[in-house]
């Protein structure tokens, strides 16, 4: 039997969802908003251990992919102990949801809270980065990916490098 690719699992779940018997309630988990987590990690440099700051989902993988046409619609959860500020680099939210404290708009998140953004984004290939103190030097980065319908239909496996 052929490995199946991309589009062939894709067809196939299409297929699946024609003839869907899927309780309603998964569907509108689809649309809950997704947890990202800012928090400390250790890297290992050398052997040596490295405090640095990390974004992550609910899966513990480095910030979001967000399928064709949908919301940017992100709780974010500030588990790094100190204020930050994450800018969505490449969108075009409005001023308060932008995430650059530093206009006046909107105040930087306090340590421990959590603060929903919800925005239609621009599609591309962009990144989340601290705008508060040198957060960003110490990795507090992460991928932001936005496909694009054609991006959908593309036959190819996606590499994100940051
Ligand atoms: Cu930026």
């Amino acid at each position: 039997m052929p490995h199946p690719n991309r589009r062939s699992v894709l067809a196939a779940f299409a297929a699946l969802g024609a003839a869907s018997t899927m309780p309603a309630g998964l569907a509108v988990a689809a649309d809950q908003p997704r947890r990202l987590t800012v928090a400390r990690r250790t890297l290992d440099v050398l052997g040596r251990p490295a405090s640095v700051f990390g974004i992550v989902d609910d899966h513990g993988l480095p910030g979001v992919v967000l399928s064709a046409g949908e919301r940017f619609a992100v709780d974010l959860d500030n588990q790094a102990s100190e204020a930050t500020s994450i800018h969505w680099h490449g969108q075009t939210p409005p001023p308060q949801l932008d995430g650059i404290s530093e206009t006046g708009y909107v105040a930087p998140l306090a340590a421990a809270e959590l603060r929903p953004f919800d925005f239609a984004p621009r599609p591309g290939t962009h990144w989340m980065h601290s705008h508060h103190e040198l957060q960003e030097q110490n990795l507090m980065t992460a991928p932001l990916i936005v496909r694009s319908n054609e991006d959908e239909l593309a036959d190819v496996q996606d590499v994100t490098v940051i």
